[in-house]
């Protein structure tokens, strides 16, 4: 059959195409089961994609977080582990490549980010303190309130407005955090929490001008400045894509020239990293480090190891210094781009500008007949893998969670589902099934009801909840 107009998808984008930097040497068999067994899972999971089995998943869109594939250097890598209890040669390897890329002083390795999360609000938050922080992130700001912390939202309005340009949609409003400040005083504020490329608001940006503008006012009155560095590197590509006087500098550098604005960070390492397990926590004060280090082995396991084997500690040394590749941080976001640019020339709402690690379909505007309390979001994710055997995640109100003073659920301005891209997993015939499958759910859009929740665990509940259509 002879085609009329035959064109490569780069062509149809107006744009040379592009390829990963990288080929295929290990394969990992996919299984698709029908659309019964499919019902009947999702039923037994109780609406709820965490509960799912991944054995009944055919693409996994969960999360970017430990799902990356591993380079055979990290792989060889492994085979290096010193397993031994204290002074692992793995550990001083990755607190050289930590002192180099990142560029902190003092490192102390943890399990994966939320054991970094813990160390650090424990350390640093005193009983009835302030955390003004860019958006929330559902771990760090639990580990803030577990530890007496009040957290308080200053990231710029756009962000909440999934419809907004904004080219650093995850910048802070520094009248919003000088306002915190005022109000409370100094010293009530137990420090400024900034992550790079906010999570929650859709993987968006924040600008060097702004973390350069905010360390000038934490100076001013004395606060101190800790980073997210959980998607630090893929935050680093925004800045050189859009930011003046970046574009011929390298990855490295940016995530190097900002870091260097804040006084320390926790990382999951499982995202940027390209570990399948891991975290870390690093700061310049060496006071702070000694009882970071101290903590450190209450909670993960000697301040050596911090609760991984050698060789975990040695994928992730490699594994720092291979995300840092501008070939590959371009690569990995062209392919979530490439999956976004899709499903917006169909008009499916998504938010806008695509982000750095996933899509996020705007549930809200999806499926604008149900209502919040309904859970859309989840509604959604639910639909996908019912149409496809696609797995995402609800980061909308069942996220949120409940406001601890009023028992209320919160109810956030983003109602989203998110299809997380795994690093250099898939391919773009993969994306191409995706896609296909978020226009088939969105043409039967009308005939879709929502969720009511029916059980409700303490913490975290979006992890275990479960739900029934209504
Ligand atoms: C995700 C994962 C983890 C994460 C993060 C940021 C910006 C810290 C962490 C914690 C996994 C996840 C976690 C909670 C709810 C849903 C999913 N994000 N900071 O999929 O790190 O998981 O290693 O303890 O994104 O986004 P860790």
């Amino acid at each position: 059959m002879s085609h009329p107009n035959p064109q490569t998808m780069g062509q149809q984008f107006g744009r040379r195409s592009w390829a990963e930097p990288w080929k295929i040497k290990m394969v990992e068999p996919l299984r698709m089961i029908s659309r019964d067994e499919r019902a009947r899972a999702l039923a037994e999971a109780g609406y709820n994609t965490f509960l799912l089995r991944s054995d009944d998943v055919y693409i996994d869109l969960l999360t970017d977080s430990g799902t990356s594939a591993m380079s055979d250097r990290q792989w060889a890598g492994m085979l290096l582990g010193d397993e031994a209890y204290a002074g692992s040669r793995n550990f001083y390897h990755l607190e050289e490549a930590l002192q180099h890329y990142y560029g902190y002083r003092f490192v102390v390795p943890t399990h994966q980010g939320r054991g970094a999360e813990h160390l650090i609000s424990q350390a640093v938050i005193k009983r009835g303190q302030w955390v003004p922080g860019n958006m929330y992130f559902t771990t760090t700001r639990l580990h803030q309130e577990l530890a007496g912390g009040i957290f308080t939202d200053v990231i710029i309005d756009e962000a909440h407005d999934s419809t907004s340009m904004h080219p650093f949609k995850g910048n802070i409003d520094l009248g919003k955090l000088e306002a915190v400040i005022k109000r409370e005083g100094p010293e009530k504020i137990a420090y400024v929490s900034l992550a790079g490329t906010v999570n929650m608001a859709g993987g968006q940006p924040v600008s060097m001008a702004n973390v350069r503008e905010l360390r000038a006012l934490c100076d001013r009155y004395g606060v101190r400045l800790f980073l997210d560095a959980t998607r630090m590197v893929e935050n680093a590509f925004f800045i050189q894509e859009r930011e003046a006087g970046y574009a011929n500098t390298p990855i490295a550098a940016i995530v190097k020239e900002f870091c260097g604005y804040t006084d320390g960070a926790w990382m999951s390492a499982k995202k940027d990293n390209l570990v399948n397990i891991g975290g870390w926590l690093a700061v310049n004060d060496e006071q702070l480090f000694e009882e970071l280090r101290n903590l450190v082995v209450v909670y993960e396991g000697l301040h050596t190891y911090g609760g991984l084997a050698g060789r975990d500690l040695e994928a992730m040394a490699i594994g720092i210094a291979e995300s840092m590749s501008d070939d590959h941080v371009r690569a990995r976001i062209g392919q979530v781009r490439y999956l976004g640019e899709l499903l917006s020339d169909w008009e499916i709402p998504i938010v806008q500008p695509i982000g750095g690690h996933a899509i996020f379909l705007d549930a809200r505007r999806f499926y604008p007949h149900i209502p919040q309390v309904q859970f859309p979001a989840q509604t959604l994710a639910a639909e996908l893998y019912l149409d496809a055997g696609i797995r995402s995640m609800e980061r909308g109100i069942a996220s949120a969670g409940r406001d601890p003073a009023t028992g209320d659920h919160y109810y956030p301005k983003l109602e989203l589902t998110r299809l997380t891209i795994p690093r250099r997993v898939y391919t773009q015939a993969h994306m191409d099934v995706v896609a296909e499958a978020v226009k088939a759910v969105y043409d039967a859009r009308e005939q879709t009801h929502g969720l009511r929740m029916v059980y409700e665990p303490k913490y975290l509940r979006f992890f275990q909840a479960r739900f029934e259509r209504i």
